[in-house]
């Protein structure tokens, strides 16, 4: 048996050595829709073992998905799509409701609380070889880690149209 504990933690140990380096998702969740909603945000923290970029995020529920960044603009916050998120090595970065988020536009059904959605994010690390990554967001009203927030005044960015 210890022998058995021993190669499994060997295994693990391998599995987080930078040559099977993997950005490492928390803390991701989706925001629910209502009827006839077509766009919704997807939030999440990356920390990448190694400087890399999220280039692509694609998902079945959506006919778009794209990386979004908001910005104070003359005194307006407005939404701007990003060609690429930049992961800098063991740097948490966060993506969450009112700053860089993904955006998933054009959704072909409404996300349904306590549903889930599939997302691929595609990688591309500084010698441009890319890497996909599957990951699984559970759909919530809010940040599911966080205290009860009542209903989230303020925090209205799913509502936003495209
Ligand atoms: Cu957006």
């Amino acid at each position: 048996m210890n022998t058995l504990l021993r190669s499994l933690l060997l295994v693990a140990a391998i599995g987080t050595a930078p040559a099977w380096a993997q950005v490492k998702v928390d803390k991701a969740w989706a925001r629910a829709t209502v009827q006839g909603q077509k766009a919704t945000g997807a939030f999440m923290t990356f920390t990448a073992p190694q400087a890399t970029r999220l280039v692509a995020v694609s998902t079945p529920v959506a006919g778009v998905a794209e990386i979004h960044e908001m910005k104070m603009d003359g005194g307006v916050m407005k939404m701007r799509a990003l060609p690429a998120l930049e992961l800098p090595a063991n740097q948490t970065v966060e993506l969450k409701p009112g700053g860089q988020h993904l955006m998933l536009m054009d959704l072909k059904a409404p996300l349904a609380k306590d549903g889930s959605v599939a997302l691929t994010l595609t990688f591309r690390d500084a010698k441009g070889v890319e890497s996909q990554q599957q990951v699984t967001l559970p759909v919530t009203t809010g940040m599911p880690q966080g205290p009860m927030q009542g209903h989230g005044h303020g925090q209205g960015h799913g509502e936003h149209k495209h």
